[in-house]
């Protein structure tokens, strides 16, 4: 849920890093926040296990700077993959903006990748979010590892980008692909706004004449 201040001229959205256990959400989070100017970013909140899965979820606020005249931050959340956090996940989600779902391009991990995607579209209509028009990139991650171990792009765009949204080939271990996939999903989520705000601006200048 996207807050628009009209008096500190301040939004804020919020993005959230979904995808199976172990395909690199956090690992996304944690290289855009090594890259960030310290006065671009806030304290990264990670709540994990003593294994590094996470186990509630990271945070991360960032500063855009200022877009149309309003301080633009994004709040990026990611969510516990593993299966049995299944109510955790849909709390994170809730008031999503824009989601980035990170797959895993490993082949033995398809069916884990089918699965997130079939809980993400499960939990977002339990939030009454159609998933057809929510703001969302594809993500294929790990495309570093050697080849006989991963599908290709184009094998994973068949199995998962039935939406055809914007989607990136990424190695977020080493950063190629994570700010394309960030810059993506922040673009979706502003045009949607500056859609919705501009059809809030023209009810209000022109409000529906009355039925004669
Ligand atoms: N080779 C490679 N390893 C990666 C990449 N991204 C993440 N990893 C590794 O994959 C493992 C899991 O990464 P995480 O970022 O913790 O995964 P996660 O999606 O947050 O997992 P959960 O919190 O359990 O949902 C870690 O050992 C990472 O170092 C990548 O692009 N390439
Ligand atoms: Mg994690």
């Amino acid at each position: 849920m996207t807050l628009v201040n009209y008096a500190t001229r301040e939004i804020t959205c919020k993005i959230v890093y979904y995808g199976p256990g172990r395909s690199g959400k956090t690992t996304n989070l944690h290289y855009i926040y090594g890259q960030v100017p310290a006065d671009r970013k806030g304290r990264m909140v990670s709540l994990a296990t003593q294994t590094d899965r996470t186990l509630f979820f990271d945070f991360l606020p960032l500063d855009l700077g200022t877009i149309s005249g309003f301080t633009t931050k994004m709040q990026l959340y990611t969510v516990p993959g593993q299966v049995y956090y299944q109510t955790t996940r849909k709390l994170v989600l809730q008031g999503a903006d824009g989601i980035v779902f990170v797959a895993d391009s490993q082949a033995r991990q398809l069916e884990e990748n089918i699965e997130s995607l079939q809980d993400l579209h499960a939990n977002l209509a339990e939030h009454g979010v159609d998933a057809r028009t929510v703001p969302l990139v594809m993500q294929y991650n790990k495309q570093n590892l050697p080849r006989e171990l991963i599908l290709d792009v184009p094998t994973l765009e068949d199995a998962l980008n039935f939406r055809n949204v914007p989607s990136f080939a990424a190695d977020a271990l080493h950063g190629p692909g994570v700010f394309e996939t960030l810059r993506a999903v922040s673009e979706l989520v502003l045009r949607r706004l500056s859609a919705s705000s501009g059809r809030a601006a023209a009810a209000t200048a022109a409000p529906s004449r009355a039925p004669r």
